[in-house]
């Protein structure tokens, strides 16, 4: 089975430069940065990044660098905040993740929006992250931890997502013709009694397409004595029946470790939900929340991720 060091195996290096983003290095006052979406747009790499205001709520700012490492050019204002109209941000916008819709032409950004009523996630298009189009809630309460494929299966769109069904949080795959109804509900991860992801799971970033299927990394949780751990996970999904997971990692890949994934305000959290794959080196980018505080960075090489996969048990 290939069990590998504790802590998350030799998989992900983290960027020696992190944090990559602060709430110090913001542009305006804001008392925290983390879990950002990503993109890659015109040679830069794009971070729609979560900033949590000094009242507790949070919005997404654009901030843009050349190697998506250094000399991030942070937006001067939030680029996506709560507005009248859109009563389901009421309580501020949330985790991002970021597809290419090719059908639309236009990036597909799905992100949590906080209503009075609990947590939904809802969609925004964008076709130069200059000017959004909101369309509002997919799901109802309570449900993160989102994203679209970016291709359709069958002339469906789908979605993953973390509803919370009966006090249960397991990660669902649902389907659509336009993008409004939503139905064929499944679950497809579940949470495993005993193991490190036992309480909770919930996608990370956006689905990744391979040769060997969807790439994806999920967040796990176990909870202690002294608070909860996030740790990551791996799985694979069939690339055309996108419901079956064909692996599933039983080890965590990486968890927190260093300093800057305990200090901060939710200590024991890497919560990643942006991933970029650099198609010369076949390097990915994993950009993660840490401590609910900052953002981050650790690079994977995309075929080692499918070879540990290829080891690894089906669900
Ligand atoms: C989850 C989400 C994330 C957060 C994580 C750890 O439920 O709310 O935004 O990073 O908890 O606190």
């Amino acid at each position: 089975m290939g069990f590998s060091e504790v802590g998350g195996s030799t998989l992900f290096r983290r960027y020696e430069g992190n944090p990559i983003l602060t709430a110090a290095g913001c542009t305006y006052p804001a008392h925290s940065v983390f879990n950002p979406g990503a993109a890659h747009m015109d040679g830069e790499t794009l971070l729609l990044v979560r900033v949590e205001d000094l009242r507790g709520f949070s919005h997404l700012t654009l901030a843009r660098s050349k190697d998506g490492l250094t000399n991030w050019n942070i937006a001067s204002v939030p680029t996506l905040e709560y507005h009248e109209g859109h009563p389901e941000e009421k309580w501020g916008l949330e985790d991002p993740r970021i597809v290419w819709l090719e059908d639309f032409k236009k990036y597909a950004i799905v992100y949590v929006s906080y209503s009075s009523v609990g947590p939904k996630v809802s969609l925004v298009l964008t076709k130069d992250f200059k000017t959004f189009e909101k369309l509002g809630e997919l799901l109802p309460p309570e449900d993160k931890d989102a994203s679209l494929f970016p291709r359709k299966f069958g002339g469906r769109y789908a979605l993953i997502h973390r509803p919370i069904v009966s006090g249960e949080a397991h990660i669902w795959i649902s389907f659509s013709p336009d993008l409004i109804h939503w139905g064929e509900h499944r679950v497809l991860l579940h949470r495993r009694g005993g193991s490190w992801d036992s309480n909770r799971v919930g996608l990370g970033p956006q689905p990744l397409e391979t040769s060997d299927g969807w790439l994806i990394i999920y967040h796990g949780v176990r909870k202690t004595a002294s608070g909860s751990l996030y740790r990551v996970g791996l799985a694979l999904l069939d690339l055309e029946e996108p419901w079956r997971v064909v692996k599933r990692s039983q080890e965590w890949v990486f968890g927190p470790k260093e300093p800057y994934e305990f200090i901060g305000d939710v200590p024991g959290v890497v919560f990643p939900t942006g991933a970029i794959i650099n198609k010369e080196n076949n390097e990915l980018r994993l950009y993660y929340g840490a401590a609910d505080s900052s953002v981050c960075v650790a690079f994977a090489k995309i075929d080692q991720l499918l070879d540990y996969l290829k080891n690894c048990p089906g669900e």
